[in-house]
């Protein structure tokens, strides 16, 4: 059993000594992938990137929040992973994140701009999101909860459709 234990040492030291991502650090999905997140993390599962199904995505820390919002026409309840500690989990190293909808739209935003906001929202009102309904995934901030969520920059950063992070450096 002490040949496992050298094994994975090995790995780490290699790992530590080139800076390179330690692949196989994330359990693997089981269930369709929801999200991929690239470019600067430490913590892999599938080559360079680390892939999330939804339950993996639910088992990070979750918030939730009701909010009016421009794109509603009632206060609705969105749940999710803050997205700083979703880039935590990936061990992401980087001064930016291209959040990258399934469409053809992107935005960057600054980390060291994230705090408890935005989410990535998976449920609304409770429920997944279709494609059809900007899910999977909706990058969202609690808009009336501070005045400076309601500007255009911040709903720039309101990524729905969200399938793809990219971190970088
Ligand atoms: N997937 C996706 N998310 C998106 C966009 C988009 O085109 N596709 N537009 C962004 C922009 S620029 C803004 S201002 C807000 C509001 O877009 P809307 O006014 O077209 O609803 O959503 C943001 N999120
Ligand atoms: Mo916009």
């Amino acid at each position: 059993m002490t040949v496992p234990i050298r094994a994975s040492a090995v790995l780490l030291a290699l790992c530590l000594a080139t800076g390179s991502a330690a692949n196989g650090t994330l359990p693997a999905p089981s269930d369709p992938v929801i999200l991929t997140i690239s470019g600067t993390i430490l913590h892999t599962n599938d080559g360079d990137v680390a892939r999330f199904d939804r339950a993996m995505l639910a088992g990070l820390p979750r918030v939730e929040f009701t909010t009016e919002t421009i794109w509603t026409d009632e206060a609705t309840t969105f749940s999710g992973v803050p997205l700083r500690e979703v880039l935590a989990h990936v061990g992401a190293q980087g001064s930016h994140i291209l959040a990258m909808a399934i469409n053809d739209y992107s935005m960057e935003i600054p980390m060291d701009e994230l705090g408890d906001y935005p989410i990535v929202a998976d449920l609304l009102n409770g429920e997944p999101m279709s494609v059809r309904d900007k899910g999977p995934l909706w990058i969202v901030y609690p808009y009336d909860q501070d005045d400076s969520f309601q500007s255009e920059v911040i709903y720039s950063r309101s990524v729905w459709q969200l399938g793809h992070i990219q971190v970088l450096p």
